[in-house]
């Protein structure tokens, strides 16, 4: 850890959320950029700032193709402190020489309230208020990285509904908010990633990433200040309007991974690879796909090629990851990748694919909670409380009013019948 920024240094660049993603994607990208002095914040737990200071911040990146692995040191973060040290990110945020603040708090890190112990949206407002207060005039940049559509119109809005009055007024002259669309399928490391990273450099890493070749970052260009110059990394645009980018891969590639999640567990598989190679839930993936297809005006040659590279990544038979990765939080999930798609469709008649997405997840929670098992959502207790319903109406309303969807709604009769035509082993 170095404790100032070297003097040829651009600017800083704060991260709060810092997990595998950020580390496989914006921080690389930064690292490539180069020049900026890093500093990151935890989520929740503290155990990643731990792990980082006890290695120098330093951390290895497997990069796992279809065939090999290529090994990479990354030497970019120089400050790793938890999320409850908001003192550290008030005194960085308001500190003129720090730019850029990059997010990856995860949908719901944008629905956390607003309790700074609780949310990192409030801990960024305490942030800014105190930049206001130092007088500092240089623009700062605030950049959304999660899956979520119009994540910097997202974040600006939970953000400015916790500012004071003369913060509020302060912020649209002195703060941009930018929304980006990320994309790099980054599982949980297997128990031989430091093994392998210690082989290749002798680096003994304690927290290793592993992460697929593919890169994408489609960054909205509206910065006033000072950015890195991610542009220098492959897979990065700089782009007027990000929303169609935003769409397409949120309903396509997170839309398939919440379906398989879901429906490849019920089906008893446990891998994104298996799950896509199983010929009854390769089946749904097809049906979602033509659904979301369809709400997105792009050119069919492209979206062919879109799908057809999902494909190649979903089958990386090496990268192993583990469909209990991706169906954490749900509730706040589905509301972003299903919902709309069954809605613009015209309903669920004219949504199976979608449809059974929603009802892979309502059997997966019910069998996990009916088996004891805890599932990791920020509705938890919601839905370990509706699990149990025998009637199954019941059980899929009180389910599905967790994503918003009225018992009125003819998604609950839809969901039922589903449930019963899943594949199981
Ligand atoms: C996944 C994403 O966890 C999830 O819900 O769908 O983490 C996915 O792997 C990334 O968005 C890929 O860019």
């Amino acid at each position: 850890m170095t404790s100032s920024a070297a003097s040829t240094d651009e600017g800083r660049l704060v991260h709060l959320g810092i997990g595998n993603f950020a580390r496989a994607h914006t921080l690389h990208a930064t690292a490539v950029a180069g020049s900026w002095s890093v500093a990151v914040f935890t989520g929740r737990s503290a155990a990643m700032a731990d792990a980082l200071n006890a290695q120098g911040c330093d951390y290895g990146l497997i990069v796992r193709g279809a065939e090999d692995d290529a090994v990479e040191i990354i030497d970019v973060i120089d400050e790793a402190h938890p999320a409850a040290d908001v003192d550290a990110l008030v005194r960085l945020i308001a500190d003129p020489f720090t730019a850029v603040v990059t997010l990856t708090i995860t949908e719901k890190g944008y629905s956390a309230g607003s309790d700074p112990a609780e949310s990192a949206v409030a801990r960024l407002a305490l942030g800014l208020k105190a930049r206001r207060e130092a007088g500092v005039e240089e623009p700062i940049a605030l950049v959304s990285c999660d899956n979520l559509t119009g994540n910097g119109e997202v974040l600006r809005e939970a953000l400015v509904a916790l500012l004071d009055e003369e913060t509020r007024t302060w912020f649209e002259g002195h703060v941009d908010v930018v929304s980006t669309m990320v994309d790099r399928i980054t599982p949980s490391a297997d128990e031989g990633a430091s093994v392998l990273v210690a082989e290749r450099t002798g680096f003994a890493d304690a927290i290793p990433v592993v992460t697929e070749p593919f890169s994408e970052w489609v960054i909205q260009d509206a910065f006033r200040g000072r950015r890195p110059a991610w542009e220098k990394a492959d897979g990065v645009q700089l782009v007027e309007d990000v929303e169609l980018h935003e769409l397409r891969k949120l309903r396509l590639l997170n839309g398939a991974h919440t379906l398989m999640a879901y429906a490849g567990q019920v089906a008893g598989v446990e891998r994104i690879d298996q799950a896509i190679a199983h010929s009854e839930v390769r089946a749904l993936v097809n049906a979602l796909w033509d659904e979301a297809r369809s709400t997105l005006p792009l050119p069919p040659e492209q979206l062919d090629a879109y799908t057809a590279s999902l494909e190649e990544r979903f089958r990386n038979p090496r990268l192993a990851d583990q469909l209990i990765r991706i169906a954490a939080d749900g509730t706040a999930k589905l509301p972003v990748r299903a919902l709309p798609v069954i809605a613009e469709r015209g309903g669920p008649d004219q949504a199976p694919g979608e449809v059974a997405a929603v009802a892979a997840w309502t059997a997966w929670v019910t069998d996990r909670v009916r088996a004891g098992h805890e599932v990791q959502d920020p509705q938890a207790a919601a839905i370990a409380a509706a699990a149990p319903i025998q009637d199954a109406t019941e059980r899929v309303t009180a389910l599905l009013a967790l994503l918003g969807v009225d018992s009125a709604d003819p998604l609950v009769a839809a969901v039922v019948a589903e449930e019963q035509r899943l594949p199981r082993p």
